[in-house]
């Protein structure tokens, strides 16, 4: 099996031992302690949060083939803001919770945990009196603004569901996603701002809701001001929140919810399909967001912790927001880009906070590893103790860049494997404890129970590769898909009957190290965001000059994955550079920016089988230059199709 790494590794420093929560030895002996007894290990660790009424049963999951039941801590009834907020003001209350860095560096807010109780009852006094209350949707389409941390723990407060889109996501997409949870209520602002430029974020609100079907409605959108900008406003429908806000009190009682009430709902895209309503509830995503940011992040009071991720990913909800937050932690929100106004920008919040974690995803680090190390270096970061990895596998060499330039040599590298599905983090090293391999996520973490299967599922033990399933639940474990379990049942559950199974390939190491190698199924990973081949290839045939697409991902130097599409136009139809453009910025319009191809190839024939199914596998090979690795061509209806798409392929950027 080839290392990766060279072999090369990294113990953990030992200046990080009197402080770590756990060693070596003890974290082997938390890990075993997990799986030998997952109830009581649970119930230890489901007193991490508050409880109205404590629950008396920890445990209560299924896998089942066609009966997939998760709940934990059923019978308990908490609340959300209630422990990212209200039970810290004992202690708490002057203690910064949230850092605001703006787009524009001069620009930037300290909330307390007073002022974030305020604002979040303010915000949820607004909705309420809009009718919002326990269950019902309110979709979320923000820039990184502190208010859509408010509005999102308002949610929570009053047992509402939150389903927050990305910023970056188009009218169309987003007109998709109000309609499939029936929110009556959306949040979003006059218009976003990110390095320097401006996002139409109400234009885009009121072009989704005008794509809406018959009998789907909007009641009410409520608009913070960012810019200023002059916008649209429908007197009955919209309303400023800033005018709405003085209107209400900041006091709001927080709702008792069930340990299993939804607490939001985030799409995601498979390989199949229109983007999955993933659900996760209350109690179960607290507990395990809190102790792995706990564990993973070793974060301890005073810490100064930020995670660079948007709201719009998982990885703002549970890293930015509900880990942190219940741990009583101080997190940084960053409204801007990493290379605006200039390439240090990063290091430089960093300075300016005084930043001792910092969690970021490999391909701003690729972007930022071709600026060379100059914009790094001009930089202090004396407080930084600790970096960390998410999104997409990250290649050794950027690896070694982040761990020498970043991190002068000094702080370990967490690589967190995880999904939106998962809620948290599985599988990461933890700093204190954990050797590193350059581009290995490493161990599993406290009660993940990793598998590697082949295809016809036969579990594989030591050194291996296969398809990763999970065998036994965990708690912080997506419930199902909002209104179709079936769905969720057949997407994660059918294909290795009684696990659960994430959709990623991997290798495990003669030390039990699990490498991901990416997805074995049709989703690629461009820039760290998920895209389903699907979607993109539905939105290039919806434009009227084609009649056939099919995509498929590419090797690409800062975004990880490209998007290549291949493209049958309607007969007549003439394939020039103007309909290239075209078709780019179509994709780009139906879905959003960051469905954008990279290449297009026009290609009057696809390879497909006697049975018409397209090969995608030697669309693949094509896409990535591997042409001797075409494999198996003489099941295709018409061979020679492979030679003209090779003749006439893209070149690679
Ligand atoms: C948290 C998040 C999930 C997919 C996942 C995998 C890839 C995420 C990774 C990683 C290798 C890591 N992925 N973290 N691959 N090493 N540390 O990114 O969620 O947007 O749902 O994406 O991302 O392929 O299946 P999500």
């Amino acid at each position: 099996m080839t290392d990766l790494s060279h072999g090369k590794t990294y113990p953990p420093p030992p200046e990080w031992q009197p402080r770590a929560w756990v060693n070596p030895q003890t974290s082997r002996e938390m890990y075993d302690a997990s799986i030998a007894d997952p109830e009581l290990f649970w119930d230890e660790h489901g007193q991490r949060i508050d409880w109205f009424k404590p629950y008396t049963r920890v445990k209560n999951t299924s896998f089942a083939p066609g009966a997939v039941s998760i709940r934990w801590y059923e019978d308990g009834v908490t609340n959300a803001a209630y422990n990212c907020i209200d039970r810290h003001l004992e202690t708490r209350a002057d203690q910064v919770a949230i850092i605001w860095e703006g787009d524009d560096p001069s620009e930037s807010k300290h909330i307390t945990y007073q002022e974030l109780h305020d604002e979040v009852c303010r915000f949820a006094n607004v909705l309420r009196n809009r009718n919002v209350g326990k269950g019902d949707r309110v979709t979320i389409y923000m820039p990184m603004i502190p208010e859509a941390a408010y509005a999102m723990l308002a949610c929570a407060r009053l047992g509402a569901v939150h389903s927050v889109v990305f910023g970056g996501f188009s009218p169309d997409s987003l007109a998709g996603r109000i309609e499939d949870c029936g929110s009556r209520v959306v949040i979003t602002a006059d218009e976003g701002l990110r390095g320097g430029r401006k996002v139409a974020l109400k234009a885009n609100v009121d072009a989704a809701i005008d794509r809406l079907p018959p009998g789907v409605d909007v009641d009410h959108v409520i608009v913070v001001r960012r810019t200023g900008a002059n916008v649209a406003m429908d007197p009955l429908r919209d309303v400023w929140y800033d005018a709405a806000r003085e209107m209400v009190t900041a006091e709001c009682p927080c709702e008792h919810v069930e340990a299993e009430h939804p607490l939001f709902i985030l799409y995601t895209s498979g390989s199949t399909g229109k983007p999955k309503g993933v659900l996760h509830t209350t109690a179960g995503y607290l507990v395990y967001t809190s102790i792995t940011h706990k564990y993973v992040f070793d974060y301890h009071d005073g810490d100064i912790y930020w995670c660079t991720a948007d709201v719009g990913w998982v990885t703002g909800h549970s890293y930015i927001l509900y880990g942190p937050l219940t741990n009583g932690a101080t997190t940084l929100m960053f409204e801007g880009v990493p290379n605006y106004p200039d390439m240090s920008r990063f290091w430089q919040v960093i300075d300016k906070h005084q930043v001792n974690t910092f969690y970021t995803a490999p391909t701003a680090l690729r972007s930022l590893m071709q600026a060379g190390d100059a914009p790094v270096k001009a930089t202090s970061r004396a407080s930084l103790r600790l970096l960390g990895s998410v999104g997409e596998p990250i290649n050794p060499e950027a690896w070694e860049w982040y761990h020498r330039v970043v991190g002068d040599d000094r702080c370990p590298i967490v690589d967190t494997w995880w999904q939106t599905e998962t809620g948290g983090v599985l599988i990461s090293p933890l700093p204190g404890a954990t050797t590193l391999k350059p581009g290995s996520a490493t161990l599993p973490l406290f009660g993940i129970r990793p598998e590697l299967v082949d295809a016809d599922g036969k579990v594989l033990e030591g050194e291996a590769e296969g398809n990763l399933v999970i065998a036994d639940s965990w708690p912080g474990q997506m419930r199902t898909v909002y209104g179709d379990h079936q769905r969720f049942m057949d997407t994660y559950f059918a294909t290795y009957p009684g696990k659960y199974f994430s959709g990623d390939g991997c290798r495990r190491d003669a030390d039990g190290y699990y490498w991901i190698t990416g997805r074995v199924d049709d989703v690629i990973n461009v820039s760290g965001h998920r895209m389903g081949t699907a979607e993109v290839e539905s939105a290039l045939v919806a434009h009227a000059s084609v009649s056939e697409a099919a995509v498929v991902g590419y090797p690409h130097d800062i975004k990880g994955q490209g998007i290549y599409a291949y493209v049958t136009l309607m007969s007549g139809v003439e394939p020039t550079e103007t309909l290239r453009k075209e078709l780019v910025g179509w994709v780009r319009q139906e879905i959003g920016p960051i469905a954008t191809p990279d290449l297009i190839q026009f290609a009057p024939n696809l390879p497909k089988t006697r049975s018409g199914k397209i090969m995608r596998r030697i669309l693949r090979k094509i896409a990535e230059d591997d042409f001797g690795a075409l494999g198996d061509t003489s099941t295709l209806s018409d061979p020679a199709v492979v030679d003209e798409l090779v003749n006439n392929r893209q070149n690679r950027r």
